[in-house]
């Protein structure tokens, strides 16, 4: 049996992940491909306790570091108990979030070394690199008026709109740099474009 394809979505907030990644595992389970959801932090028992931690907004002062660690602590979970056990029986993971984020979110929004960053990424996940990473690129502008919330949000979502610009730079140098690993895609566009884009990111790896 062949192994699987590890597929990735990462933006900033309101780019659509969640929407298209709901999408893209229909379109692929219409194509008769096996599909498992994974999404980060989260996803695993001990991922969403974290995830609840990560987010809370009343934890307030969390050590830029410790928040690195708190999300690399899930995607280890993620990556033994869901990840890795998919690819092996030849399923297809369509993953929510994944390193990408913590460069994105640690390094370049909240300053945490990078090189931290990279050694984690080499303990936790040895080879294991993502088939495609797209990135659903949006002017932070448009990613935060879909998610406005009168209650002020998470943790996250409470970030100033200086935070959202250095993560959006972050996650557009690692694409530039990424190459053939990355696709860029305009998700400012409605629905449908985004959508189309996107079957036309995943087909080249559809058999
Ligand atoms: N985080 C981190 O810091 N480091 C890490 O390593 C990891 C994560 C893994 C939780 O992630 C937080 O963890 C996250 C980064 C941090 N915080 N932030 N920001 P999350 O993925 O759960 O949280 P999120 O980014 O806020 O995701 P989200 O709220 O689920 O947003 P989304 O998935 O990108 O958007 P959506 O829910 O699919 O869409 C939002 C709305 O926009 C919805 O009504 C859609 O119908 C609408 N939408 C989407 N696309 C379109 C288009 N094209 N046109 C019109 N309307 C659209």
């Amino acid at each position: 049996m062949s192994r699987g394809r590890f597929v990735v979505l990462e933006g900033i907030e309101g780019a659509g992940k969640s929407t298209h990644a709901a999408f893209l595992a229909g379109w692929l389970r219409q194509q008769g491909i096996g599909v498992v959801a994974a999404r980060e932090p989260g996803g695993t028992a001990l991922g969403e306790r974290l995830r609840e931690i990560l987010l809370d907004p009343e934890v307030t002062g969390m050590p830029p570091l410790a928040e690195l660690l708190l999300m690399f602590a899930a995607r280890s979970a993620s990556l033994e108990e869901v990840i890795l056990p998919a690819l092996d029986e030849g399923l297809w993971v369509i993953c929510d979030r994944f390193v990408d984020s913590s460069y994105a979110y640690q390094s370049h929004g909240r300053g945490v070394p990078r090189k931290y960053v990279e050694a984690l990424e080499e303990q936790v996940l040895g080879g294991l690199r993502p088939d495609l990473t797209i990135l659903l690129d949006t002017p932070v502008r448009v990613g935060l008026s879909r998610k406005a919330d009168p209650q002020g949000g998470d943790r996250f979502e409470r970030e100033s709109r200086e935070f959202f610009e250095r993560v959006r730079a972050g996650y557009l140098e690692r694409a530039a740099l990424g190459g053939d690993g990355y696709r860029l895609v305009d998700a400012s566009k409605s629905l449908e474009e985004v959508q189309t884009d996107l079957k036309d990111a995943v087909r080249p790896l559809v058999p």
